[in-house]
């Protein structure tokens, strides 16, 4: 039997109306896409522990999405699909964006496609990337503080864990989990830029889809000035180690917006941006892509388990080298910008 992809949409509950690609199987559709390695998504049914619901070789698979028109959701939490197009939407974009900007094919570069579940548990205000069955998980958020995880910025941040995984492998613990962290961020942050979606246009911010009044700010962790969140760091300290690694990729992360953005006060696409320099120093940034180009090479080519914060400024100067030259203002801005966050 031949598998046809066919062109649905979804009203999703984050980013408007997005196309869908799924497959037509005995007359349904499933929400499965044949023309990004089979990437689906199933319905955890708020279950958490999933393996009674089918069998238990290893991880059991949520039950796949299906619809009777291929127009998925209602745009609202009233459905259950709607989550599930934020998610497959998610999936599609990270695909895409691997894909055409660095020519990596799905999350592992071997084509394979991932899956995702969504409304895992019961108000469970999470979501992770599992390299053991190759997925997704995101929870429906406690609807205080967090919403539905299904953000293009949180499943980009999440995916990009896996690639993380299948390349430097950066151990999740001290400096080199910081650097783990800040490389999700980073790709969260492409990645919402280059889909450049309807209502959820690019930033700098991780998670403010998500974020509920209850909260109290306005995104869970800021790229600008990462102390916005009251616990990351701006810059590089001896002590940056023992931070929890959401908060030691501020360092990281405060880098990736210098390099990219520059310093001092900005507006993007609406976003008031005010980014300070620990050195007095003013840096005009190279622009997102060749940043994100130097971040991705530095990670695939030079960075390992065990890299801590001074190797990732000699694995970015590397790859800035390679990329535009040792002479490039591209190399050159990447020694300010460590410079600026104290990674000296
Ligand atoms: N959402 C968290 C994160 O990706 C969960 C985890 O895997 N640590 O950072
Ligand atoms: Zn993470």
């Amino acid at each position: 039997e031949t598998i046809r992809t066919e062109a649905g949409d979804g009203r999703s509950l984050y980013t408007g109306t997005v196309p869908l690609n799924t497959t037509l199987s005995g007359g349904a559709y499933q929400l499965k896409d044949p023309s990004r390695g089979n990437t689906y998504t199933g319905d955890a049914e708020n279950e958490t522990d999933l393996c009674f619901l089918i069998w238990c070789f290893s991880r059991a698979p949520a039950t796949l999405f299906t619809d009777a028109d291929n127009h998925w959701g209602s745009g609202t939490t009233s459905d259950r699909a709607t989550v599930a197009v934020d998610a497959q939407f998610g999936t599609d974009m990270t695909w895409d964006f691997y894909k055409n900007v660095f020519g990596r094919i799905g999350i592992a570069g071997d084509g394979k496609g991932s899956f995702n579940r969504v409304h895992y548990g019961d108000g469970y205000a999470n979501a992770f990337w599992d390299d053991s069955c190759f997925c997704m998980t995101y929870g429906d958020g406690d609807g205080v503080q967090l919403g539905p995880l299904t953000s293009l910025d949180v499943a980009a941040h999440e995916m990009s864990h896996g690639v993380t995984s299948s390349t430097a492998n950066l151990t999740y613990s001290g400096e080199s989990g910081g650097l783990n962290e800040a490389t999700s961020d980073i790709m969260a942050a492409a990645v919402e830029f280059y889909a450049n979606n309807g209502g959820d246009v690019g930033d700098y911010l991780v998670g403010e889809e998500v974020a509920l009044p209850g909260l109290g700010r306005a995104a869970l962790r800021f790229m600008d000035r990462p102390s916005r969140d009251g616990n990351s760091a701006d810059s590089w300290s001896s002590s940056t180690k023992n931070l929890d690694v959401h908060y030691s990729s501020g360092v990281a992360n405060h880098f990736y917006y210098l390099l990219s953005e520059g310093s001092g006060a900005k507006t993007i696409n609406g976003v008031s941006y005010d980014s300070p320099t620990s050195n007095g120093s003013t840096i005009t940034g190279i622009g997102r892509d060749a940043a994100t180009r130097i971040w991705y090479r530095a990670l695939t080519t030079y960075m390992t388990s065990s890299t801590n914060y001074q190797g990732a400024r000699t694995a970015t100067l590397s790859a800035a080298a390679d990329l535009y030259g040792a002479g490039s203002t591209q190399y050159s801005t990447v020694a300010a910008a460590w410079s600026a966050v104290n990674v000296t």
